[in-house]
């Protein structure tokens, strides 16, 4: 079974790799360093929405509009060079000869890889940066991306210089290949049927491929180099798909890296849109599209969102759980989630576990969520008086910095769901002495904190408040929002 799994899968990475890399498959001669530009080079490599015949590189005339999701510019253009093979390096020295007039963009772009197909990111540079690569590599490919309105940038050439191997790159090497890693985010349906995404692809009908909001991840054209599992939690449907575009409201937002590209501050896994939209980061808005209006960190093919993930194709959102496969090995359809950002500091010195931060856990069942509670987000499921039907929980848990008393508050959202809230709710709080069951009624507290008591806990993660959807009354809605530690002094 696990075998027959595997080799499905080796079938479909094959299937789509093998379409791909049209103009990256050629591969040039190993050299120590590589010195690219004019015609011949130009037409060496894929291009969409530009001159390749002029001299330097610039936009055609001709060219479509960029992708809503990279900017306002009535023309966009992308070249993939060729692949080069090079003495062994892991930095490379980028140099290059351009003019970007105002109202216009360049990006030059670098990626390596060690055996031609398993690549790094894309990394921006500006002349003379320095890329250093995770690893040791042989292969090395740029990319350009040219944006304008009536002016287009223009460039020359691209000089690109391995520089010599330490012995910690060679160190580095060693290191073995972690589980590549889950975040469980909220996803839009991409639609877009017959528009060109960011890497030149046509987006046909019930197409199945994602967009990522940052350069780093775009496969070339018909590419297979960035791929994605997506899981859908609510029915536990599974399905990979490459990164052909880029957005929907970031451009530079590789949140599944260490060493992000921008929003430094944001915690590892949490998308700037997500705290755009639910913490009021940036003001609430991202970096090109304005006003975060729902929050998105994956825009997904419709064929994928429908056919391969269950979700109806009226439905333009949904969670889902997504895996970054080149981060690597595939840990399949059933993967281990990271957690969520650490909890915000609200500044009342109070400690807070809200429902999308780390700390806060939800059993594996179908839930339902809204945007609305407390930070624009909780969940609901029905209430049920059966013990034996009941199969929803979650779970508060907060790190507490010292043993003492501390009053448990909890949140009550008041949203719409046009099913009357239960009147009788059950929080048990594990604290330092046992476990104490209050009772709330949400549907008279909605909309309003409310305090469980006071406790006492120890320093750490051991208290933690529990509730599930066995009610006093039945098929009524139960709500998980925000719950709050005030320290007593
Ligand atoms: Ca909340």
């Amino acid at each position: 079974m696990r075998f027959m799994r595997a080799l499905a899968l080796l079938a479909l990475v094959m299937l789509l790799s093998g379409a791909v890399l049209p103009a990256a498959a050629r591969v040039e001669p190993s050299e120590s360093i590589w010195i690219t530009g004019g015609p011949a080079d130009w037409q060496a490599g894929y291009s969409h929405g530009l001159l390749t015949a002029a001299g330097p590189l610039i936009l055609s005339p001709h060219a479509q509009a960029a992708p809503v999701s990279l900017g306002k510019y009535n023309r966009y253009g992308l070249f993939d060079s060729p692949i080069r093979t090079l003495a062994s390096f892991r930095r490379v020295q980028v140099d290059y000869s351009a003019h970007v007039p105002a109202g216009s963009e360049l990006l030059v772009m670098v990626r390596a890889s060690a055996d031609g197909s398993r690549w790094t990111e894309w990394e921006s540079a500006q002349p003379g940066a320095i890329i250093s690569f995770d690893r040791v590599a042989r292969y090395l490919q740029y990319r350009a991306a040219l944006l304008g309105n009536d002016r287009s940038p223009v460039l020359n050439s691209v000089k690109l210089t391995p520089l010599p191997l330490t012995e910690s790159d060679l160190q580095r090497n060693a290191l073995e290949e972690p589980v590549a890693p889950t975040y469980r985010i909220r996803a839009t349906r991409q639609g877009m049927v017959g528009s060109r995404t960011a890497n030149g692809h046509v987006v046909r009908y019930m197409d199945r491929f994602v967009s990522l909001p940052s350069w780093r991840s775009l496969s070339s054209r018909g590419g297979g180099e960035y791929m994605v599992r997506l899981t859908n939690p609510m029915n536990g449907r599974s399905a990979i798909a490459p990164v052909w575009d880029v957005g929907p409201w970031n451009r530079h937002d590789d949140y599944w890296n260490e060493d992000r590209e921008w929003y430094k501050d944001l915690p590892l896994g949490w998308p700037e849109d997500h705290a755009a939209f639910y913490w009021g980061y940036n003001g609430g808005y991202a970096e090109v599209s304005g006003k975060v209006l729902w929050a998105a960190a994956v825009d997904v093919g419709d064929g994928t969102w429908t056919e391969d993930l269950g979700i109806d194709f009226e439905n333009e959102q949904a969670t889902l759980l997504i895996t970054f496969l080149w981060k690597g090995s595939d840990p399949g359809p059933d993967p281990e989630i990271q957690p969520g950002p650490p909890p915000r500091d609200y500044g009342d010195g109070a400690y807070y576990v809200d429902d999308l931060v780390a700390g806060f856990t939800l059993s594996k069942s179908v839930w339902f969520e809204v945007k609305c509670g407390h930070d624009r987000h909780a969940w609901w499921t029905y209430s049920t008086t059966d013990p034996a039907q009941s199969s929803h929980a979650a779970i508060w848990r907060p790190t507490l910095p010292k043993d003492g008393d501390y009053d448990v508050w909890v949140h009550v959202p008041y949203c719409v769901n046009w099913v009357p809230d239960s009147r009788d709710v059950r929080y048990e709080v594990h604290h330092h002495w046992g476990v104490d069951i209050v009772s709330v009624n949400q549907k008279a507290e909605a909309g309003r904190w409310v305090g469980l008591g006071r406790w006492h806990f120890k320093a750490g993660d051991a208290g933690f408040v529990r509730l599930a959807d066995l009610a006093g009354d039945h098929g009524r809605s139960v709500w998980f929002d925000a719950i709050k530690w005030v320290p007593v002094p």
